[in-house]
């Protein structure tokens, strides 16, 4: 039976991710660690286990204690995070992925899932309906080390057989969780200011167009992926994936169609460079067609459902 180790579970796809996980193999099989103990209040389906992933003994002895045999690596730190610490971003992001590729090699784990993400790619790259295959530039460490981690991944799968398999996500949005440090964060702090009815300064200009997902297609993508057959992933540094994309002045529109009156006002910061560097859109036809992924959110659909749901996760914004 498979037991499911998840690292960085409290974060914003982890603490969605956690419980489809727990659904699909149960309470009893699902481990969920986080650095802080305080997230243990987080999972009341599923083990909690305070885990810091850059303790590789730590990490080990829980791996072999409680004979998991899949482990979800989500804890890193993000792009406009990591501009202000580069050096810890990098070695956070790196070290503790090689650990987890080197316990999956040790003790032969069944499947090892890894995000990476459209920080892949930078000046240079396409930026319309961006392809899997095309030059990479990546000019954040976060980025640098996504792509870095993706030929890891491919080097382990290679060499030793490991059964790693990652996604390069969009921006992610969510509505049970509050912005990560992220770039595409904006997208998700929005809706928290709509519903607390306050105006919204966007630190990207109006027309910055990105590639973002909503957050139960994100989570539908990462199962379908693991859930596929070994012999159905073709690709193992990690998959372009789309969902839609679309600017800060059309998430202001879609939004303003259901909160009349709502304002919205352009200070773009530092995070503006990274969002430039960045595709507009994503080819993910090797997805759909190695494992038939299949979006199913569009922007106003996306909006509609984080409206309806957000004001009970956060109560104390309405
Ligand atoms: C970020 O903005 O850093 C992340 C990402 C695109 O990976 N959401």
């Amino acid at each position: 039976m498979d037991k499911i180790l998840v690292i960085g579970a409290a974060g914003q796809l982890g603490s969605e991710l956690t419980r489809a996980l727990a659904d699909q193999f149960g309470g009893d099989q699902v481990i969920a660690t986080d650095l802080r103990a305080t997230a243990s209040s987080l999972f009341p389906y599923c083990r909690f286990e305070v885990l810091d992933v850059m303790d590789k003994d730590a990490l080990g002895t829980l791996v072999k204690k409680e004979k998991v045999t899949q482990i979800y690596h989500l804890a890193a730190v993000l792009s406009a995070t990591g501009e202000k610490n580069p050096h810890f971003a990098w070695q956070l992001n790196m070290d503790s992925l090689l650990y987890v590729l080197e316990l999956a090699k040790e003790q032969a784990l069944a499947k090892i899932y890894w995000p990476s993400s459209i920080a892949v790619f930078g000046p240079g790259t396409p930026k319309i309906n961006t392809p899997q295959f095309c030059e990479k530039n990546p000019n954040t460490v976060y980025g640098i080390s996504k792509l870095a981690g993706e030929g890891w991944c491919n080097y382990y799968f290679e060499k030793y057989g490991v059964d790693v398999r990652s996604l390069r996500y969009p921006g992610l949005i969510g509505y049970k969780s509050l912005p990560g440090g992220g770039t595409t964060d904006y997208a998700v702090d929005i809706y928290h200011k709509a519903i607390a009815k306050q105006p919204f300064t966007c630190f990207l200009s109006e027309d910055s167009y990105l590639p973002m997902m909503y957050m139960p297609d994100a989570i539908k993508a990462t199962l379908d992926l693991m859930n596929a057959p070994r012999e159905a992933i073709k690709i193992r540094s990690s998959y372009n994936l789309a969902g839609i994309s679309f600017s800060p002045k059309e998430i202001f529109e879609s939004i303003s169609k259901q909160v009349p009156g709502f304002e919205i006002k352009y200070q773009p910061d530092f995070r503006q460079a990274i969002a430039d560097s960045w595709p507009d859109s994503i080819d993910d036809s090797y997805a759909r067609a190695n494992w038939r992924w299949q979006p199913s959110y569009d922007l106003d659909g996306m909006t509609q459902d984080i409206l309806t749901h957000l004001p009970t996760f956060f109560p104390s914004q309405t």
